[in-house]
């Protein structure tokens, strides 16, 4: 691969000089000529292109199957190559996180990916693989359709974390797969902001839907019927055919085995939500009842529930004070919040139920599975990207600490421990600055001193806390802190508008959250009533759905763990998978706020590479080299292309036969010997050691042959 194509510089590595600018030089001249990858080393930076590529056929699949990084242009299909190449021939795990902010393509690098590894494997065409094969890529079109929606960043946003497993066999074929989901952002079921949708799955079955269909879910074609999915006032998407969207979510429901009764539960699930969002209240003296008992009995009716039940259990809750059952019957307020609660808590589920449906159908099974299953894996991770909306909550909190955790991974594995090694190793290093998020983790997730700490106490003293004391006892703890500020603590800030205002100063950018909702969201309660009331559907998959339902109010059960806890918790987890791995980066950058395919807004790009660290990526990497390996299998691996190491190397240690070798074969001046492994350069001459290796291979093979059969 020369270093420079018809468009610019391929690896950030060769530019001249190392500068923010020649960067942005590098990356719009890019842009411009309509290349959307760049590596750095082994790094691939990816800009939103905006349009149709066609640069994802079967020609250059085969172009980039099984061949080296360096040997091509780059391209996001020599990231999956290179994971999955490690994979079979080291028997490692290896993983691909794909990181950026909202917008900038994360999920149709996911996609592509996955695409590509199907397109490479089975050779051999086994049905059971092939299967697997199918479950995987369908599977993207059930959980876009019930975990994404249309936000002002992005028509096709990742409201829930995605990690992949993809399990493979000795032959390097996929063989099953495990999905883990991260926080679905729930509170969007209920509330939408202007100009967003809800979830696609609603007006994919409202617009997808047969008339006779509709009828049988009693629902009513448009939208804007349900306040569900008319707040945001853009139920219609140009980029989203909700329609032929539903055709493909239900086409993938029947390739992943669901069956007619589960797939027509699903929707009387969405199409009880819907019902949920139009029931109103009204007051009387103190009781509070569903204005409309036909809204109720339609919702009833989706979720195979008693309306007299439904309506009760949304109108009173049963409370358990020393060991009596009371009654207690709603406010207006509470009843609202409940039927909300209920609506949030019942998507949620089912959304867990989907995935719990499609990880049965990836289990490693049949065959395939008992005989030759080797148990390395491919890891993909695909999870919301930073974002800053006008009102930020508590979801965007989490997201946001979600990216800040993968920056931090990022740092660790790329910037740190690679600067650690050479150290360590005595190679001469001048030491590359970059900003350390490690201080953000810690300001939101440490114990006692973190905001999710801080939340989780505040929870605990229930009906004394409000969302305003939470915010005092957070200015309280943090008021030192370097990234948190709040209106409270600077009353002169222009930004901070409102009283129950904070501000965090992330990796990504300055976010202003609103401070109301943070503690009920964190708790995350539910009224047991609903719970029972859902255990009790005659509809044997919702009742499945709610086992807790079962439990007895009285018995005393142990506060759960709250939302923030869950998932700040989830979040330390795959960080330990994703270092467990060898780990591949896609770097992906929006060029533009607007969906444009030509416009490189300069600013807006800048900031990304910025706050990624690229620039500093490319110094790590450049002072750096390309290649390491422990002398001892430096020497096993080339010892038959020199003379003086072939068969063996008897004259000093394995450090001098890795010399010898290295000076023979004329590359010492791209090399460093540290105490314990050999440091390479460029790729370049890695190639060619491996040429030399394998053009010696089959003449290796024949002696050994001869050897073996006396003929020699
Ligand atoms: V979020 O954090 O989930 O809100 P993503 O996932 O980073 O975000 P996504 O992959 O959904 O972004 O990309 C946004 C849109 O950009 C897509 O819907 C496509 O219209 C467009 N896009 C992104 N990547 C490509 C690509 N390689 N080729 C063509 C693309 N279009
Ligand atoms: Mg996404």
């Amino acid at each position: 691969m020369a270093a420079q194509d018809e468009v610019g510089i391929v690896d950030f590595v060769l530019l001249d000089e190392i500068t923010l600018d020649k960067f942005m030089d590098n990356l719009r001249f890019r842009f411009k000529g309509g290349k959307i990858y760049t590596y750095i080393g082994e790094v691939c930076v990816s800009v939103n292109p905006y349009r149709t590529m066609n640069i994802y056929g079967p020609e250059q699949v085969a172009q980039y199957k099984g061949r080296e990084l360096f040997e091509n242009p780059p391209h996001i299909f020599a990231i999956a190559d290179a994971a999955h190449k490690e994979m079979k021939q080291q028997g490692r795990d290896t993983c691909i996180v794909i990181s950026g902010e909202s917008g900038s393509g994360k999920t149709e690098a996911s996609k592509i990916i996955m695409k590509y590894i199907a397109a490479v494997t089975n050779v051999g065409g086994r049905q059971e693989v092939e299967r697997v094969k199918n479950v995987l890529l369908q599977s993207n079109a059930i959980l876009e359709a019930f975990g994404n929606a249309k936000t002002n960043r992005n028509d096709n946003s990742s409201r829930f974390g995605k990690y992949m497993d993809i399990n493979f066999d000795f032959k390097g074929d996929p063989v099953g797969g495990h999905i883990s989901n991260y926080l679905l952002e729930k509170s969007r079921v209920v509330l939408q902001q202007t100009g967003e949708r809800n979830f696609h799955s609603f007006y994919q079955l409202l617009r997808g839907s047969s008339e006779s269909e509709l009828k049988n879910y009693r629902l009513s074609r448009d939208p804007d019927t349900y306040f569900y999915t008319q707040q945001g006032k853009s139920s219609k998407v140009n980029t989203i055919n909700d329609g032929s969207d539903h055709r493909a979510t239900n086409a993938a429901f029947k390739t992943l085995g669901f069956s007619n009764s589960e797939i027509d539960t699903v929707w009387s699930i969405v199409a009880a939500i819907l019902h949920l969002g139009n029931i109103t209240f009204k007051s009387q003296e103190e009781a509070t009842q569903p204005a409309d008992s036909s809204v109720v009995n339609r919702a009833a009716a989706m979720l195979n529930v008693m309306p007299g039940e439904l309506s009760k259990a949304l109108s009173e809750r049963v409370i358990a004070a020393r060991g009596e059952v009371m009654q207690k019957t709603h406010t207006l307020s509470e009843a609202e919040y409940g039927r909300d609660a209920l609506a949030k808590a019942v998507y949620d589920r089912l959304f867990t139920w989907i995935v719990g449906k499609i990880n049965a159908a990836l289990n490693v099974q049949g065959d395939v599975g008992k005989k030759s299953y080797m148990g390395t894996v491919i890891g993909v991770l695909d999870i919301y990207g930073f974002e800053i909306f006008d009102a930020n909550s508590f979801e965007q909190f989490c997201i946001n600490y979600c990216n800040e955790k993968l920056q931090q991974l990022f740092i660790e594995l790329v910037l740190k421990q690679e600067q650690e090694e050479y150290l360590r190793e005595g190679i001469e290093w001048k030491n590359v600055d970059y900003f350390n998020n490690q201080i953000i983790c810690d300001l939101v997730e440490q114990p006692h001193k973190g905001v999710f700490a801080i939340m989780d106490e505040a929870c605990l003293n229930v009906g004394k806390v409000t969302d305003e004391t939470l915010l005092e006892a957070m200015d309280k703890k943090l008021v030192n802190h370097k990234h948190y500020t709040s209106r409270q603590l600077s009353p002169m800030d222009k930004e901070l508008k409102h009283k129950e205002e904070f501000r965090i100063r992330h990796y990504a950018g300055d976010v202003v959250y609103n401070v109301i909702g943070f503690l009920d969201k964190n708790k995350d309660t539910l009224f047991q009533d609903f719970k029972r009331l859902l255990y009790n559907s005659s509809n044997k998959i919702v009742s499945a759905m709610w086992p807790e339902g079962a439990m007895d109010i009285t018995k005393t059960t142990r506060r759960p763990l709250t939302a923030g806890t869950l998932f700040r918790n989830s979040m330390i987890d795959l960080v330990k998978t994703l270092t467990s791995k060898e780990p591949f980066y896609v770097r992906c950058i929006k060029p533009n706020e607007v969906k444009s395919p030509s416009l490189f807004d300069d600013e807006r790009v800048k900031h990304q590479v910025c706050y990624l660290g690229l620039v500093e990526n490319v110094r790590v990497r450049r002072a750096g080299f390309a290649y390491r390996q422990r002398y001892d299998k430096f020497l096993k691996r080339y010892k038959m292309i020199s003379q003086f190491t072939w068969p063996n190397f008897r004259a000093g240690s394995d450090k001098d036969g890795t010399r010898v070798l290295i000076e023979e074969r004329k590359f010492a001046h791209d090399v460093k010997y540290g105490k314990t492994k050999i440091f390479i350069r460029s790729p370049g001459t890695l190639f060619a050691l491996e040429t030399a290796r394998s053009e010696l291979i089959p003449g290796i093979v024949i002696l050994l042959q001869k050897l073996w059969r006396g003929t020699l």
